[in-house]
């Protein structure tokens, strides 16, 4: 963690919000942004969907360095009613869901080392900002992510965490979408990391799937390396569609089920052509 991390009175509050505490940032976090800011920005056009280009320039998500959460709550605010908020890294499944559920977007404050620019399992400040905030300005997408703070809540009183954790990893964090033009990206930890940008598309190695709500809900993953396996949406709308319906019924089933290790191929999978 940077000299940046800091609480702001010593205890978590209830919800783990803390300041951002931005003057706090030296110019070598500032730096790190800017390399990672740069980076992404070459390889991304042609490879990350329309509606996150679209939502890096509405914000105009800066270069420059780490940009203040006030600024760029202000905007996505006016776009589709979210916000940021800091918080000092990973919070409590419960809190993370209540703020999903008000549309506040819990960002951590810190940045990476110098030594972590190509992984990290946990969130920074670059993955939070750059790689989820900019399609929160898409409005299908921002109702599709408090509709999953929602389901979060839900899922925990049905002691169901597991299962629908699996569908924010397939597809907050490693989604692809399919366009006109071809494959496109929209996860935040495939739209924050150098390899997997290019690995998730052009690699012959990791197998695509049709989104397929039951087969995700079943299917293990991995956090330590470029993923095995992908699932391909044709849009935000078939996302939220698809993930509209109470899922109550659908955990009991589920409970019965065997598992699928990430990367295995079933009877019935539906392969998606690059
Ligand atoms: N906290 N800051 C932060 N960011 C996350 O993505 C996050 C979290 N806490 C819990 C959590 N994710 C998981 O519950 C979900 O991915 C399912
Ligand atoms: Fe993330």
């Amino acid at each position: 963690m940077s000299a940046a991390t800091l609480t702001r009175d010593g205890p978590a509050q209830h919800d783990y919000v803390i300041d951002q505490d931005w003057d706090r940032y030296t110019a070598a976090d500032h730096a790190i942004w800017q390399t990672l800011f740069r980076r992404q920005s070459r390889l991304l056009p042609g490879r990350a969907c329309r509606e996150f280009l679209d939502g890096i320039n509405a914000l105009g998500v800066a270069a420059e360095g780490i940009p203040e959460f006030e600024r760029l709550s202000e905007v996505l605010y006016r776009a589709t009613g979210w916000r940021l908020v800091a918080v000092p890294g990973l919070v409590p499944d419960e809190v993370f869901f209540d703020h999903l559920a008000e549309r506040r977007f819990p960002a951590t404050n810190w940045i990476r080392r110098a030594d972590q620019m190509d992984y990290l399992q946990e969130p920074d400040v670059f993955h939070d900002v750059f790689g989820h905030v900019p399609l929160l300005v898409h409005p299908v997408f921002a109702d599709y992510l408090q509709a999953y703070g929602r389901a979060g809540r839900k899922a925990m009183r049905l002691s169901a965490l597991p299962y629908l954790a699996r569908l924010y990893w397939y597809t907050v964090e490693f989604g692809l979408i399919r366009t006109a033009e071809g494959l496109r990206i929209y996860g935040s930890g495939i739209l924050s990391s150098r390899r997997e940008s290019s690995y998730c598309l052009e690699s012959p190695a990791p197998l695509r799937l049709a989104f397929d709500l039951h087969r995700i809900t079943r299917t293990r993953y991995r956090i330590d390396d470029l993923q095995p396996l992908y699932f391909v949406i044709e849009s935000f709308h078939q996302l939220f569609e698809a993930t509209a319906p109470d899922f109550a019924p659908f955990y009991r089933a589920l409970r019965t089920e065997p598992e699928i290790p990430p990367g295995l191929v079933e009877a019935g999978d539906r392969t998606v052509l690059r």
